[in-house]
């Protein structure tokens, strides 16, 4: 192996050295822990710590890093001591993720380390969003993403890579290539020739390095660092590499060829750098010794702190409170409108008569003004306006800087939003349809909803959703999919029927920190009307409005149900109902719920999306637990049939819940 050390002083490669030595000794500690069942599960990075080591060297400390499974070389060279890591790989209570999250799946602000999800490629995306905060800020620094070989063959990897290049941010993106991806060897995962190639096909710079010599890794890698921030380019690093143990350790080697063990043991990055050392005269037999003995110290010495954890004690209540980061308390200049008298709030000097996509355009209009740190990104949102035309006017008003066209890559785009959030900005994403969150689903549900439990890290991002049919649009661009989010732990979700909640909602969605999916149905955009302050005002997330009060009925519901209820009640004014119009669907609000069970005792519970697995089986389930004595009939579901939407204008009507409302309000009202 040639090392080459430049101009580096004998304290940086002493330095690089030491970074070097310590996971590898703390891995071998580990594998005789893990054997006796004192660690779980354990990636082992042994033969590939150059790449990370070299790597999280040639950044700054405040530089984010997202790294993988087998890269325990970026938490120590980070300085994290190595008591609280080795409690987070116990599961203990005072690791970095409260006993909720494995090995290396967790992150830490303050160390500047984003947390990965099992799904790999989703780090890489999140690095876009950093980095693009930091072009924001005209801050001179990068965020830098790891994949494996294997990862590179996610759509993830394609989406990141292309959002990096077409927005020209400065992030680094290291790929090591140990040549296998579980037991999948890369030609089985790959045609080309070399990964470094695939930069070119996105217009960006590539290079394939030695990953074994930390010196290549780590002067390259400064140098690149240097670039993206001079060019403000992204740029991809193929590290040649090899894991010289399994997967994981239960997962064995067998499908690996034994000849290439022998072959890579000569490539030991630390045994042939420590001869290098030694060679050069940087190091000696003494200082070696001095330098094991003194990290072998280190390493017991944190050891014994690691094991004095407290036993796990479950407290249900903190496990609850943890889904969700609270709002810093100085926030609430803004005023919290919660009618729960029946009718609307006055409308004050504002519009008497705005439709639903007035509405949300002012909320998304003074949201924009209020936080000079709020982000929008979505497909054809600048000049064009959007699908809708919500942002019509926008990227006029606030730059294209701030109201970003996408290219089409969902997933990376909710990646982004979430790695602006790291850096302290909100940001809006514009789902083009509803039907599209599909291909973001993974960084929705796994990475968003989840990351505040996993490492008390927020995500201050909102995803607008036009939902809904009524238009004649088929199948994947009229859905109703809000169950899907509201089933998920540590979302938000929102849904407004009319045009002063939808602005109401819309500002206090993007208020809160958290992540929220606020949905718009389309068919009320511009079919509906009604009063909207022209204050800049929330409505609180969490409370139902009660529409009109009644004696005969209760029908719950949101969305467009809200309307098909009011619409039936005029049509029938011998029959008394009463409206509730929920307008969160997570979390609910089980007070007001009940209260509309108290009010009739017959439930009705209408929803546009589909019966089975839809919201309103949930409700009719807590009513049954929590209200049985004040039913005096069952709970009666009336929703969308179980197919998927049909464009033709009669089938879909067919399909829709309204058109057996009128049969489940009779059986409700002969019952
Ligand atoms: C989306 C997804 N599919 C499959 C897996 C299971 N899995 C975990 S690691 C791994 C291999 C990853 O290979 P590579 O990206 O080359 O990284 P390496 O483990 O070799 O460092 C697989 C298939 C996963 N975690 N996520």
């Amino acid at each position: 192996m040639q090392f080459n050390r430049k101009n580096f002083t004998n304290e940086t490669l002493l330095d690089l050295y030491k970074n070097l030595l310590l996971p590898r000794m703390i891995e071998e500690k580990m594998l005789l822990l893990l054997r006796q069942g004192k660690i779980s599960k354990w990636f082992s990075g042994i033969g590939q710590e150059a790449i990370a080591v070299g790597a999280t060297m040639a950044l700054q400390p405040d530089e984010w890093i997202m790294p993988l499974h087998r890269n325990l070389g970026v938490f120590t060279s980070r300085n994290m001591p190595l008591n609280k890591l080795f409690k987070q790989w116990q599961g203990s209570k005072d690791g970095y993720s409260k006993g909720r999250e494995r090995s290396f799946h967790f992150g830490n602000a303050a160390h500047h380390i984003c947390g990965m999800i099992s799904h790999l490629g989703p780090q890489l995306a999140i690095a876009d969003g950093v980095a693009l905060a930091h072009k924001l800020k005209e801050e001179e620094k990068v965020s830098l993403a790891f994949t494996g070989d294997g990862g590179t063959s996610e759509g993830d990897f394609h989406e990141a890579l292309n959002v990096a290049a077409v927005w020209d941010l400065p992030v680094i993106f290291v790929i090591e290539n140990n040549g296998y991806g579980l037991s999948t060897p890369v030609s089985e995962q790959f045609r080309c020739f070399s990964l470094a190639d695939k930069a070119r096909g996105y217009g960006m710079e590539g290079i394939r390095i030695d990953g074994n010599n930390i010196l290549e890794v780590y002067d390259t890698i400064k140098g690149i660092r240097e670039y993206c921030i001079e060019n403000q380019k992204p740029y991809l690093i193929e590290c040649m590499t090899f894991r010289m143990r399994g997967h994981e350790e239960a997962s064995g080697t067998k499908y690996v060829p034994p000849h290439l063990f022998d072959l890579w043991e000569q490539k030991d990055p630390i045994k042939n750098y420590e001869s290098y050392l030694l060679e050069q005269g940087v190091l000696d037999d003494e200082s070696l010794t001095a330098i094991r003995n003194e990290l072998k110290e280190y390493i017991e010495a944190e050891l014994k702190t690691g094991y004095a954890s407290p036993v796990m004690v479950a407290d249900t209540r903190e496990e609850l409170a943890d889904l969700y980061v609270q709002p810093a308390p100085d926030k609430k200049a803004v005023q919290i409108i919660n009618n729960a008298t029946p009718g609307f709030v006055s409308a004050g000097p504002g519009k008497e008569a705005a439709r639903f996509i007035d509405g949300i355009k002012d909320g998304l209009y003074q949201s924009m003004q209020q936080h000079p740190n709020l982000v929008l990104m979505g497909q054809d949102i600048a000049e064009y306006g959007g699908a809708f035309k919500i942002t019509e006017g926008f990227s006029a008003a606030f730059g294209k800087e701030r109201v970003r066209n996408t290219p089409i890559c969902e997933s990376a785009i909710v990646g982004a939003a979430l790695g602006l959030s790291l850096e302290g900005y909100k940001a809006m994403m514009e789902m083009q349809f509803a039907d599209f969150a599909t291909v973001g689903f993974n960084q929705i549900i796994n990475n968003l909803a989840k990351l505040h439990y996993r490492w008390g890290q927020n995500a201050d991002v909102v995803i607008r959703m036009p939902t809904g049919g009524g238009v004649g649009a088929g199948p994947f661009h009229s859905q109703s999919n809000e169950a899907w989010f509201a089933h998920t732990p540590g979302l938000k979700v929102v849904y407004p029927s009319t045009p002063m909640d939808a602005k109401g909602l819309l500002i206090a969605a993007i208020n809160d920190p958290n992540p929220v999916l606020y949905f718009e149905h389309k068919a009320l955009y511009r079919s509906i009307s009604g009063p909207v302050p022209d204050a800049y005002y929330e409505i609180e997330i969490g409370k139902a409005r009660l529409v009109q009060d009644g004696d005969d009925i209760s029908i719950i519901t949101y969305g467009a149900g809200v309307h098909w209820a009011m619409d039936f009640a005029k049509n029938h004014p011998d029959i008394s109902l009463y409206i509730l119009d929920l307008r969160t669907l997570l979390p609910l609000d089980y007070a007001a719920i009940r209260q509309a069970v108290q009010a009739t005792g017959k439930v009705l519970l209408l929803h546009e999306d589909t019966l089975t697995g839809g919201i309103g089986g949930e409700i009719a389930a807590w009513i049954a637990e929590n209200c049985f004595e004040l039913l005096d009939a069952p709970v009666i579901r009336c929703a969308s049939l179980d197919t998927p939407i049909p464009f033709n204008i009669e089938l879909e009507k067919n399909f829709m819940a309204y058109s057996r409302l009128g049969e489940a309000v009779d059986k409700l009202m002969n019952y």
